[in-house]
């Protein structure tokens, strides 16, 4: 096949023509639907006499009228549609004919397990019918369904329902009307057989907005919580960012078969189950907390994202890093902000700083795109929020509501770019964002080293920062940052020393800007201990060597609970790194004493929250230790953690059965306490396992279980710790779950994780249990994405089993669905930090890949990008 082609932001031109509404009219049939559309059409430019429209080699076309008469001056390639010599304004009739039954790619329209549905961002719609799919083009749709009435009662589009009709022969046919004109990566269609959940929700303004939620029959048990957090989420926004709905009705739909987690569709979002269904029994306290941040991430886009939405997909991060930063506010405002903040940054530090020193780095307006759907990234989504946050952090939150009061201003109902979401937060603010901009067009992690002199006699501390990025495979240009670092001064006692410059009180949010910069302090009259980046100000690496007694000076008396944390992690890995070269050295490792006196102070003081205390106990995964080093030490890695692990388990064994006991639930609660103290309690049994009689333990918490939480506690605490009870603990979960998918997910995750060497047997086994389905994403993610993405050290068996299983897997996927395979196929990409005998191995699987005859755009993309 010839190469894809490359797209370039830089090459960005407004549409010649203009749809102001389209009216669409859809008969569904599993193999032959049949599509018509029809677009009233308006020319922009005045030198274009041809109209493009997107399409894709499965849509077949049936015919073009053009003001009413069959029209054949046009142009067909496998994806485009060329309508030759048109009039000014026009009536363009397309017809096409689909078959959502053969496709199993999941974009466009498809078949969900008995369903139908659509998933059109970011280039679906054009799987449809011929559009000019853009996101820059918005009309006012009118959807037409028409499909037998008994299977599928249930025919749903955006906007408001105006018609129903009765057609006869078992036939029905529904008409949706949208008033707010969208992008056709925002329509959406939903034909099928559901239970509904409904509620209402009075507005701010006193509107009221009708709210159904569609799950599988027989699921409406486990669609509260996604309903009560929907009603959350619209309250928070009007409260802190004084945003209401627009319509009078907001319906989710929850399907089976998603290659993401949620869409936000015009008022018809369309979500993965997994990210609906919920209660106690099934879904785990983290299922909770994820549902919300979805639903609220989803409803959050109706402002930043539909109505206001982006000009072009290279300004995806406009919408999502902005919608991210407001799920992440929304889920900090509803529960634990530090336990939030960690967990958002374990994310950054693993997952966004790998993008970032890997092939497929690129900043977060990214400049050349070869697949779209590769860009659904860490990058644009998590450090585009970053990127947010600290303008957040430069404006504080009144300005930076101001700026985006501007911003909606300004935009609503527009297509719009970073630059003018940037231009109105200055105009908002009056703060001048120029440096800043740079955050959007460099890629790469900036490294912040640290240094500083304290004057005992002048009483003065000089603080000297100097920032770097490293070069990115995108070579984007690196020069110097506006980097936010917000500061604090301790003494070694732990009491707080005020900044003070030129004789006043400085605010705690320095700027860095050159790429070497100094600040003076005044009337530090004691040694002081620097805390930088408190909160993670800015999404960089810092390199600051703190004497391990200052770290534990800033353990024990930080006032951020998220710096302490980070300290924490500081000294951990200080230590990490010690006993890995002495593991290289041959030597035997040791824990540090120190290491288990803290994690037991740290569970013994019950004025801490108890999540937080779990996170702190929380160790950085494998593949987050493997950034630590130029080349991985793999086994090293795991030993070390495992070590550490034991260590800390025997030193503390008696304080932790302690706290375990006392955080005995004798009710199940589903408050934000409650579920602190379960996570606390899990995590506390994850070390009680390594100890002996803890397989009794684990297998009695198991017993006792109440709650899914509980349940994956004890399976989890099993498989880690090896113990005895193991297999007997799988099996009943096996026997009890085995009919729902969701729940039997966690399952095969479990089992995929585990660190045991026999692992890869168990998981091609598990690819034949009967539960298991290779074409339904979630499935395959949980068992072979488990495998290959977190359990670091099977997948990288020196014997390259690992690779050449997930070479086979994205083989298998490739045509089937390349968005997929694509999601799968990050740790091969990472050879370059790997020894030789792993590179040459992994490499070896990325040429075969390149050389298959139907890769698709996805998988080229990536393996280019990595074998170049
Ligand atoms: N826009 C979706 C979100 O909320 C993500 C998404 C993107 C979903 C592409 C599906 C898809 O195919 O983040």
């Amino acid at each position: 096949m010839s190469s894809p082609s490359v797209q370039r932001r830089s090459d960005y031109t407004p549409p010649a023509f203009y749809v102001d509404a389209v009216s669409l009219d859809i008969v569904l049939a599993d193999h032959a639907t049949r599509v018509s559309a029809v677009l009233q059409v308006r020319r922009t430019t005045p030198n274009t006499a041809h109209m493009t429209l997107h399409g894709h080699p499965s849509v077949v076309l049936e015919g073009v009228t053009l003001n009413g008469t069959p029209w054949h001056d046009f142009e067909h390639t496998d994806d485009r549609l060329l309508i030759r010599n048109c009039p000014d304004t026009f009536e363009l009739v397309i017809t096409t004919t689909i078959s959502p039954a053969d496709n199993t790619a999941f974009e466009g329209l498809y078949k969900s397990a008995g369903a139908f549905c659509t998933q059109c961002e970011a280039e679906g719609f054009r799987r449809i019918v011929f559009y000019p799919d853009r996101p820059d083009v918005l009309a006012r749709f009118t959807t037409r369904i028409t499909a037998p009435k008994k299977e599928y009662p249930l025919l749903l589009s955006n906007g408001n329902r105006v018609k129903e009709e009765d057609l006869g022969g078992g036939v029905h046919r529904v008409t949706w009307v949208d008033p707010v004109p969208k992008p056709s990566y925002l329509f959406a269609l939903v034909a099928g057989d559901f239970d509904c959940l409904r509620d209402y929700f009075v507005t701010a303004s006193g509107k009221e907005v009708a709210l159904e939620l569609y799950v599988d029959r027989g699921m409406l048990h486990r669609a509260h919580h996604a309903m009560e957090s929907l009603k959350h989420a619209m309250r928070w926004d009007e409260t802190r960012f004084s945003l209401e709905y627009d319509l009078g009705i907001y319906m989710i739909v929850a399907v089976d078969f998603f290659n993401m987690g949620a869409m936000e569709n015009k008022g018809l979002n369309i979500f993965n189950a997994k990210y609906v269904l919920a209660d106690r029994e099934t879904a785990t306290d983290q299922d909770f907390m994820n549902i919300e941040a979805v639903i609220g991430h989803e409803y959050f886009h109706n402002w930043t994202g539909n109505r206001i939405t982006c000009r072009d997909w290279f300004e995806l991060s406009l919408k999502e890093g902005l919608t991210v930063f407001r799920d992440q506010e929304f889920s900090a405002d509803r529960g634990s902000r530090a336990v939030h903040r960690i967990k958002n940054v374990r994310m950054i530090r693993s997952h966004q700083f790998r993008e970032d020193a890997g092939p497929m780095a690129h900043p977060i307006r990214p400049e050349e795109v070869i697949e779209m759907s590769n860009f659904y990234t860490v990058t644009i989504y998590e450090k585009g929020a970053e990127v947010i946050r600290m303008i957040h952090t430069l404006l504080g939150e009144n300005r930076f509501q101001e700026g985006m009061q501007t911003y909606v201003r300004r935009h609503d109902g527009h297509a719009v770019t970073c630059e003018d979401f940037i231009a109105a937060m200055e105009a908002g603010s009056g703060e001048d964002l120029t440096q800043f901009r740079r955050w959007y067009s460099q890629a790469g992690t900036p490294e912040v080293r640290a240094s500083y002199e304290w004057d005992r006699a002048q009483k003065t501390l000089r603080l000297t920062l100097c920032q770097k990025t490293p070069p990115t495979a995108d070579k984007s240009p690196k020069k110097p940052l506006h980097i936010p670092v917000n500061t604090a001064l301790f003494s070694k006692t732990g009491e707080r020393i005020p900044l003070v410059r030129a004789q006043t009180r400085q605010n705690e949010v320095l700027s860095l800007q050159q790429a070497t910069q100094t600040w003076v302090f005044e009337e530090v009259d004691t040694a002081p201990v620097v805390s930088l980046f408190r909160g993670f100000s800015a999404p960089v690496r810092l390199i600051h060597p703190l004497e391990t007694e200052d770290l534990h000076v800033l353990i024990l008396h930080e006032e951020d609970d998220f710096s302490r944390w980070d300290a924490w992690q500081m000294l951990l890995k200080k230590e990490i790194v010690a006993m890995v070269s002495a593991m290289q050295g041959g030597k035997t490792v040791q824990v540090p004493p120190s290491v288990c006196e803290i994690a037991a102070a740290l569970v013994e003081d019950q004025s801490l929250d108890p999540a937080f205390v779990a996170e702190m106990l929380t160790l950085p995964a494998e593949s987050e230790l493997a950034g630590w080093f130029d080349t991985v030490p793999v086994e090293a890695i795991h030993h070390v953690r495992q070590a550490l692990r034991d260590g800390v388990a025997h030193g503390c064994a008696s304080v932790f059965s302690a706290r375990y006991a006392a955080l005995h639930q004798d009710s199940f609660e589903m408050t934000t306490a409650a579920m602190a103290q379960r996570s606390l309690r899990n995590t506390l049994l994850g070390y009680l396992a390594l100890v002996p009689s803890g397989s009794d333990q684990v297998a009695q918490h198991f017993a006792m279980a109440t709650s899914m939480t509980d349940s994956i506690g004890a399976l989890e605490a099993a498989i880690f710790g090896g113990c005895s009870c193991r297999d007997r603990l799988l099996e009943e979960f096996a026997h009890r779950w085995s009919k729902d998918g969701l729940v039997m997910d966690k399952w095969f995750s479990l089992q995929a994780v585990a660190p045991a060497m026999d692992t890869l047997k168990r998981v091609k086994e598990l690819m034949n249990h009967p539960t298991f389905d290779h074409t339904n994403p979630n499935r395959v993610r949980s068992l072979i994405g488990a495998f290959t993405a977190r359990n670091h050290r099977c997948f990288h068996a020196e014997d390259g089993t690992g690779y050449r299983f997930l070479r086979e897997q994205i083989e298998l996927l490739n045509s089937r669905n390349p968005q997929v395979a694509s999601q799968l196929i990050d740790p091969l990409l990472q050879f370059a930090r790997y020894d030789l005998p792993r590179r040459t191995c992994m490499v070896e699987q990325l040429h075969t890949l390149r050389a298959m005859p139907d890769i698709s755009s996805d998988i080229y993309e990536k393996v280019h990008k990595a074998l170049k």
